[in-house]
């Protein structure tokens, strides 16, 4: 029997010149104590491949038009497995050539290598964390301010949401960089998380980067984490949050960290961060 050919139309393109985003994914963890968010991408891309992704032959990777909102088709490079140390000279080359990244994680340390390399001029940080402690060892825990203190991004272009586990020691010192008036968390949290999205997208200086520490989420959602932390956002609030960036035209790059698929049963960690990446991508606007 003649076996079957698949074709799809939008399987298209074969380089990064011809894509409109570039997709990586980073199975590294060793800035984690915890360990397990290196597994997150490839159990993540195997629920994305089953239901939602087309792979082409030389491994482009490209998405039907959005689930939810239908519109234009947007075609995705994939640019496969990347490790910490490779990352930052690759995202220096893409955004040298004007393309948006979208990543997942892998552990919040490597948003570092990343944001090095996109050099934004803003930063919108969802985590349940403020990844600010301080050391000079890669760790998930001190991300954040590394790249404020080694000048990557000023900290008047960063804004935190859902941050709702700080000690005392980092508030303060988050306060003196004015970090602190930047802040969603508690109340506000609750009401007006994706105003405030909305708000910073529209006003911020470009380009904008965007990083999401899957913990940002109740951990009703997501459960698969390193640390969860009750009191977060809703998946649909995620969902919609992710949707409000991607449609931005100063969105340059966006990540999905620290899915720990050892951590949850259900796997419903990690079909949402497998759906915030979908919402990512086929959200962007088309470039002509
Ligand atoms: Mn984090």
């Amino acid at each position: 029997m003649k076996e079957v050919q698949w074709a799809y139309p939008w399987a298209t393109i074969e380089t990064e010149e011809e894509a409109q985003a570039i997709f990586l994914t980073v199975p590294d963890d060793e800035g984690s104590e915890f360990g397990g968010a290196c597994e997150g991408p490839g159990v993540v891309m195997a629920w994305m491949e089953e239901l939602h992704a087309v792979r082409n032959e030389k491994g482009g990777l490209f998405y039907v038009e959005n689930p939810v909102c239908g519109g234009p088709k947007v075609e995705v490079f994939d640019a496969g497995d990347t490790m910490y140390d490779g990352i930052e000279a690759k995202a220096t080359k893409w955004r040298e050539k004007g393309r948006r990244i979208v990543a997942l994680g892998g552990d919040h340390s490597n948003t570092e290598a990343l944001v090095r390399g996109v050099k934004p001029k803003s930063l919108l940080w969802l985590d349940a964390h403020p990844d600010f402690w301080k050391t000079t060892d890669r760790s998930y825990a001190a991300t954040l301010r590394r790249l404020i203190e080694d000048g990557v991004v000023g900290a008047r272009h960063v804004r935190l949401v859902g941050v709702r586990s700080a000690g005392e020691a980092h508030r303060l010192e988050m306060q003196e960089m004015g970090l602190l008036r930047h802040l969603l968390c508690g109340h506000d949290l609750m009401t007006d998380s994706m105003h405030y999205v909305s708000e910073f997208m529209e006003h911020a200086e470009p380009p904008i980067y965007v990083s999401v520490d899957i913990d940002v989420c109740d951990p009703a959602f997501a459960p698969g984490v390193s640390d969860p932390v009750p009191g977060g956002l809703t998946s649909r609030e995620l969902i919609e949050i992710i949707r409000i960036c991607a449609r931005s035209p100063k969105l340059i790059g966006l990540d999905v960290m620290e899915c720990v698929p050892s951590m949850d049963d259900t796997m419903r960690t990690a079909h949402l961060a497998g759906w915030l990446v979908i919402e990512a991508l086929s959200n962007l606007p088309v470039l002509n």
